[in-house]
C-alpha cells in the first residue's frame, strides 16, 4: 500500500491504518523545515504502548518528530504520535497564564494571586472541616514525579488520603485482578512475549485502534508464522477482529460465563496442567476459602458450553473451539483492556482470564503470559506504581495495612502514625462528595473530568456549586472542565518539561525537555512544589528542589520493595531508551518476566522451583471461582438495547489534544452512533440519518453509521466529542472491588430523529 502525502492528508483514517501496519509515512516529514538543530529523546504523549519518540527542535520550536529506533517501537509511530508537532504548536489554544473566576468569568491573574487563593481555600477547608475535606484528582498522563509528589504532599504533608485520578476509570480492575491473583500489581510479562506467542487471546481490547504499534507487532507475528492463531472476543466486529482466525461476538458483559466455560472445556479435554497448578496455585472461592481442584470442577458444572451459550449467545461449539485453541497452544498470550475492566465485575473478568493461564501452566515462559494492556502512557509508571490512589501507598503498599504504613513512614522519615489509617474516597465517591458539598477543595491535574466521568451531568452540576472550590491545571483553554473551575493554572505541556513515563510492560523511559514552556506556564511539578510550600508542608517532608530530586527519592523508596528500580539512574535513563523494572542495580539490564527464577532479581538464584509468586504469603498464585453476574443496567422493555462507548484510532479521550491537529480532526470531526444493519432496518434508519439515543440519564442526537461492527441490539458511541458528550447518558455504577465504573454497558432506546 502506497500513499502520497496528499492522499494521506485527505484520508487520515486510511493513513492511520497504513501507519499502524507500515509504521511510518516516509513523505510525511511534517511541514519539513529542513534538518532540526537537535533531536530530543522522549515518549509519545498518548497511549500506554509508550512508543519512544525523538523530538526535532529548530530555533526553539518543535518542527517534527520521529520514532526512537532504540525504544521498543523500533522507530515506528502511529499517526497520533506523528501528529504531535501540530498539537504542540497549537499555541493559540493554550492557557498561558493563571486565571481566577470572578462573577462567573475567568479573569487573568498573577501566579501569586492565583496560588494564594488556592492555598487559602485549602487551608480554610482543612481548618474548618479537617483534612478529609480536600482532595487531589490526578492522571495516568501525569509524569511519575508529578504523581509521586502529589501523593506525598497529600498523604504525608496534609494527612489526607483523598488522592485519586483517572486510572480509577481505567486500570483499577486490572490492578484488582493482578493483586487478587498474584498478590502484587502490574503485568508479569513484556512486549517481547508478542514475538514468541503462538496464540493471541484478545478479549475486550481494540488493539488496532488503541494500541496500534503493539497491534502491528501482533500482526507481524502472525504474518511471520501463519500457524499463530488470533482469537478476538468482542461484541463489536472491530478492525482488530478482522485479522482474527475467530471473532467471538456475544452479549456484552457475559465474558465471565465464556471464560468459565473455556476452563470447563480445557479440563474436559485434559488440556489442563496439574503439575503446574498443584505446585503453584491455590483454588479460592469468592469468600476467600481455599478449596481443591474437585470443588473447582464442580463449580464449573454451571458453565458447560451449552449453559454459557444461553447466557452469552456464543454457540457452544465456538466456545469449545476457542478453548481448545487456547489449551493446545504452546504459548498463549492474553491481551485485554477496557472491554474487561469497565464493568461492575471487572476484577472478576481479569481473574478469570488469568485462570486460563494458571490452569494450563502457561506463564513464565516466552510468549505465555496474561498481559493487561494499559490505557494511558503513565497509568502504570505514574499512578499504579507510586500508589497514587486513595487505598494505596507507593510500591504496592496498602493504606489499610499498618505494617505498610509504618514501613513507608520510616522511609519517609515521618513520625509513626502520620499517614491516616483510613483509605480516602474513591473517584465516584469523591465526586459524589464534591457534588454534595462535602469535599470543599479539589486540585485537578492533567485530566478532564467534566467530560470523562460517567453520568457526568451529576458531577458538572456539583462543580457549579458556590460552596466548593476546584483548581485545575490544564494547558488548553477549550477543555470542558475549564468551564467549571474556580482557578485555572497554566501547566507546561509534554515537551516543555522533564520526567518519566512508565508504559504497559513496566518500561520506564525518560522524557527530556525539548523546548521552553510558553507564556507563564510552569511544569506541574513546580506548581505542586509551590503549593506545598505555601500550604506550609514541612520542608523535611517535601525537600525537593527539582524533578530529578523527586526521581532519586522514589528510586530509593522503591528499592525496599519488589518494585525496585534503584538501578535506573538519571544518567542511565538519558542514555538508554527505557528499562523494565525490577532493576535493582546500575548494571542490571531490567526484567522481562517477573516471578521466574533466573529472570526476576527478587528470586534468590538457589531457589528450588522455577516460579515464585512472592506477592502472596505462601508464594502461590490464586485461581478464583468467580460466578457470572449480570450488568448493573440490563436492557428491558423500556430501554431495550445496550449502549457501549469507547475509542477511535485518531482521537485521544476528550479530544483536547487530537482535535488540534487538522489531519486527526478531519478524520473524525464528530461523534456518531454505530448501529447494526438489522437494527437500522427495524428502525428505518439509514446511514447518515439523525438518531435519538435515550437512557435513564439523558438523551442526545447522533448521526448514524450503519455497519456490521456492532452486533444486533448493541450501539456504540465514541466519547471524544466535546459537543456531544456521551457521558451525559452513561451510568455511574461501579465494581464493588475496584470501584471502576461500568462505561461499557447501559440500557438505551433509539429512534430516528
Ligand atoms: N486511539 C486511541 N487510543 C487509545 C486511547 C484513546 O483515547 N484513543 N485511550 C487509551 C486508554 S486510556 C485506554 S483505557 C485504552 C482503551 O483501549 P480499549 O479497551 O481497546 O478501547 P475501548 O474502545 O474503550 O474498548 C475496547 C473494546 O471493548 C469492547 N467491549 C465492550 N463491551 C465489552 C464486553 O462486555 N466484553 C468484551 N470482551 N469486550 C467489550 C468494545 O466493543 C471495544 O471494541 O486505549 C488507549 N489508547
Ligand atoms: N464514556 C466513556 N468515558 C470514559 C471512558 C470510556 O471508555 N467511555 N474511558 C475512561 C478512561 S479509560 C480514561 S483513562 C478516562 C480519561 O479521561 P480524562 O483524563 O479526563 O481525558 P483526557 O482527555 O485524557 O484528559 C487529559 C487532560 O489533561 C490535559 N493535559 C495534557 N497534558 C497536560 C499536562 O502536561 N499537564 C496538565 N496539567 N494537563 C495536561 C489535556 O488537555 C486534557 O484536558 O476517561 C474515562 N471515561
Ligand atoms: S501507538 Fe500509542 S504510544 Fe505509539 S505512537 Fe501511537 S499513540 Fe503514541
Ligand atoms: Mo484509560
Amino acid at each position: 500500500m502506497k500513499l502520497t502525502r496528499r492522499e494521506v492528508l485527505k484520508s487520515a483514517a486510511a493513513a492511520s491504518a497504513f501507519m499502524a501496519l507500515n509504521g511510518t509515512l516516509p513523505d510525511m516529514a511534517v511541514a519539513a523545515p529542513g534538518e532540526p538543530d537537535k533531536w530530543v529523546k522522549a515518549v509519545c504523549r498518548f497511549c500506554g504502548t509508550g512508543c519512544g519518540v525523538m523530538i526535532g527542535v529548530k530555533n526553539g520550536k518543535v518542527v517534527t518528530v520521529k520514532g526512537d529506533p532504540n525504544n521498543h517501537n523500533k522507530g515506528f509511530l502511529c499517526l497520533k504520535g506523528a501528529e504531535l508537532p501540530s498539537i504542540v504548536n497549537a499555541t493559540k489554544s493554550r492557557v498561558t497564564r493563571p486565571y481566577i473566576r470572578n462573577n462567573g468569568q475567568l479573569v487573568p491573574a498573577s501566579w501569586d494571586e492565583a496560588m494564594n487563593l488556592v492555598v487559602s481555600k485549602f487551608k480554610s477547608a482543612i481548618k474548618e472541616h479537617g483534612p478529609t475535606s480536600v482532595a487531589y484528582y490526578g492522571s495516568g498522563q501525569a509524569l511519575t514525579e508529578e504523581s509521586y509528589l502529589a501523593n506525598k504532599i497529600w498523604k504525608a504533608g496534609l494527612r489526607c488520603n483523598n488522592v485519586e485520578g483517572n486510572p480509577r476509570l481505567c486500570m483499577a480492575s486490572a490492578v484488582g485482578g493482578y493483586y487478587t491473583s498474584f498478590g502484587k500489581d502490574e503485568p508479569i510479562g513484556c512486549y517481547k512475549d508478542i514475538d514468541a506467542a503462538t496464540c493471541f487471546f484478545i478479549i475486550g481490547a481494540n488493539m488496532s485502534e488503541c494500541h496500534p504499534i503493539l497491534f502491528k507487532r501482533v500482526a507481524a507475528r502472525k504474518q511471520a508464522d501463519p500457524n499463530v492463531k488470533i482469537i478476538v472476543v468482542d461484541p463489536r466486529r472491530t478492525n482488530t477482529a478482522r485479522i482474527a482466525d475467530i471473532h467471538v461476538s456475544f452479549k456484552p458483559g457475559t465474558d465471565l460465563a465464556i471464560l468459565n466455560a473455556m476452563a470447563y472445556v480445557i479440563i474436559e479435554e485434559e488440556l489442563d496442567n496439574p503439575r503446574f497448578y498443584n505446585k503453584y496455585v491455590n483454588f479460592m472461592t469468592n469468600d476467600k476459602k481455599k478449596v481443591d481442584f474437585k470443588a473447582y470442577r464442580k463449580f464449573l458444572q454451571d458453565y458447560t458450553p451449552e449453559k454459557a451459550e444461553k447466557i452469552s449467545g456464543v454457540p457452544a461449539e465456538q466456545i469449545r473451539t476457542i478453548a481448545k485453541m487456547f489449551g493446545n497452544a504452546s504459548a498463549p498470550m492474553s491481551l485485554w483492556t477496557m472491554g474487561l475492566n469497565q464493568h461492575i465485575r471487572g476484577v472478576w473478568a481479569n481473574n478469570l482470564t488469568t485462570n486460563l493461564h494458571l490452569l494450563t501452566g502457561q506463564l513464565g515462559k516466552p510468549g505465555a503470559t496474561n498481559f493487561s494492556l494499559t490505557g494511558q502512557p503513565n497509568a502504570c509508571g505514574g499512578v499504579r506504581d507510586t500508589g497514587s490512589l486513595c487505598h494505596l501507598l507507593p510500591a504496592g503498599r496498602m493504606i489499610k495495612k499498618s505494617k505498610d504504613r509504618a514501613a513507608l513512614e520510616k522511609q519517609w522519615g515521618l513520625k509513626p502514625g502520620t499517614i491516616a489509617p483510613k483509605p480516602g474516597l474513591h473517584t465516584i465517591a469523591l465526586w459524589n462528595a464534591f457534588s454534595e458539598g462535602k469535599i470543599k477543595a479539589m486540585f485537578v491535574l492533567c485530566t478532564n473530568p467534566a467530560q470523562s466521568l460517567p453520568n457526568v451531568n451529576m458531577y458538572t452540576e456539583g462543580m457549579k456549586r458556590k460552596d466548593n472550590f476546584m483548581v485545575l491545571s490544564e494547558p488548553f483553554m477549550d477543555a470542558e472542565t475549564v468551564k467549571y473551575c474556580d482557578v485555572l493554572l497554566p501547566p507546561a505541556f509534554w515537551c516543555e518539561k522533564r520526567g518519566v513515563y512508565g508504559c504497559t510492560e513496566r518500561r520506564y523511559s525518560l522524557l527530556m525537555k525539548a523546548i521552553e514552556p510558553i507564556g507563564e506556564c510552569r511544569p506541574d511539578v513546580d506548581i505542586l512544589l509551590d503549593f506545598a510550600k505555601r500550604m506550609g508542608v514541612d520542608p523535611k517532608v517535601i525537600p525537593f528542589n527539582n524533578v530529578d530530586d523527586i526521581w532519586d527519592e522514589w528510586r530509593e523508596v522503591s528499592s525496599a520493595t519488589p518494585y525496585n528500580f534503584k538501578g535506573m539512574t538519571r544518567a542511565r535513563q538519558e542514555k538508554e531508551s527505557g528499562i523494565l523494572w525490577p532493576c535493582p542495580t546500575e548494571d542490571h539490564p531490567g526484567t522481562c518476566h517477573r516471578y521466574v527464577r533466573g529472570e526476576d532479581p527478587n528470586i534468590p538464584k538457589d531457589y528450588k522451583n522455577k516460579m515464585w509468586f512472592y506477592g502472596t504469603k505462601d508464594g502461590k498464585a490464586r485461581l478464583w471461582l468467580r460466578p457470572y453476574a449480570p450488568a448493573a443496567e440490563e436492557p428491558d422493555a423500556k430501554y431495550p438495547m445496550v449502549l457501549t462507548t469507547g475509542r477511535v484510532i485518531d482521537h485521544w479521550h476528550t479530544g483536547t489534544m487530537t482535535m488540534k491537529s487538522p489531519v486527526l480532526r478531519r478524520s473524525f470531526p464528530n461523534a456518531y452512533v454505530e448501529v447494526n444493519i438489522d437494527d437500522a432496518k427495524k428502525h428505518g434508519i439509514k446511514n447518515g440519518d439523525n438518531v435519538l439515543l435515550e437512557t435513564r440519564r439523558d438523551k442526545m442526537v447522533f448521526q448514524a453509521k450503519v455497519s456490521d461492527v456492532c452486533r444486533p441490539g448493541l450501539v456504540f458511541v465514541p466519547w471524544f466529542d466535546q459537543n456531544l458528550i456521551i457521558n451525559k447518558l452513561t451510568l455511574n455504577a461501579f465494581d464493588k472491588g475496584s470501584k471502576q465504573p461500568e462505561y461499557k454497558i447501559c440500557a438505551v432506546r433509539i429512534k430516528k430523529a
